[in-house]
């Protein structure tokens, strides 16, 4: 695995953070090392896969970055005729995440498909997957996005929501935002490497309160919706349609 060492050195300009090829190649470490829980969340997804599926249904992992949740979900489906399609709009994820579903062996199609999950038709679904993307769309296209996917599922199809968030809680906020910086340094990022790529994420991860996705997942027409993982300030939700 590539180790990421994209914000090791001091940057004279911080350039707002993009999916290109140089994150690409450094993907799996970075994540693994930045968000907290990610491997018990991508492990568990192939669980609840297995739980939702439903024969003859679309699943989707929209915003697929390498492809782990796409895998996990494709280990997981356990019915008959179920396909699975795979979206991002980094041509270099979508490069590599095609590669990756090509060298796995697992039964299930796989379409990887390089566009915005914001033009995606959702049809037929049973599992959707936002695994740490929804944070990155404009907060004022999220309601219509989530809206458009619950259109799109089957009745009893889960939506699973994965995002990092903050507390309404100033001192509970700063309290959780300060452990993940000690997370992220026990896991090898330098003071220097966590305040750039801080920086660099401003403006682009525009992370949300808890109550706030839970009133929009509602108002989006999902039934049910409420945390099953946290860790720190990372989180993950189960939406019921
Ligand atoms: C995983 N789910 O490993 N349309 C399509 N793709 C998008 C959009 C958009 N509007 N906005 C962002 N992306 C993955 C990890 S990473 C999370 C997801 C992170 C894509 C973007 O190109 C990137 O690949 C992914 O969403 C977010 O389980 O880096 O924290």
């Amino acid at each position: 695995m590539n180790k990421d060492k994209i914000y090791s050195e001091p940057l004279a300009n911080i350039a707002n953070f993009s999916f290109d090829a140089q994150v690409a190649d450094v993907f799996t470490d970075m994540i693994e090392r930045s968000v907290p829980g990610y491997r018990s969340i991508i492990t568990m997804i192939e669980t609840l896969t297995e739980h939702y599926a439903q024969p003859g249904s679309t699943l989707y992992d929209l915003g697929c970055s390498l492809g782990a949740a796409t895998l996990s979900m494709r280990r997981g489906v356990a019915v008959e005729g179920c396909k699975i399609v795979a979206v991002d709009n980094s041509a270099a994820m979508v490069e590599r995440c095609r590669n990756a579903v090509a060298r796995d062996h697992t039964q299930t199609d796989v379409e990887v498909v390089c566009a915005d999950i914001r033009d995606v038709e959702i049809t037929n679904a049973s599992v959707v997957v936002l695994n740490f993307t929804l944070q990155f769309v404009p907060p004022e296209a999220r309601g219509q996005l989530l809206e458009k996917i619950g259109q799109g599922m089957r009745p009893g199809g889960v939506l699973i929501l994965s995002e990092k968030v903050v507390f309404a809680d100033d001192h509970l906020n700063g309290l959780l935002a300060d452990i993940h910086h000690d997370f992220k340094r026990a896991h090898g990022y330098s003071d220097l490497e966590i305040s750039q790529k801080r920086s660099s994420l401003e403006n682009v991860l525009v992370p949300e309160t808890i109550p706030t996705h839970r009133e929009r997942l509602l108002q989006a027409g999902f039934s049910s919706c409420d945390v099953w993982f946290q860790c720190f300030n990372f989180m993950s939700m189960l939406a019921v349609k």
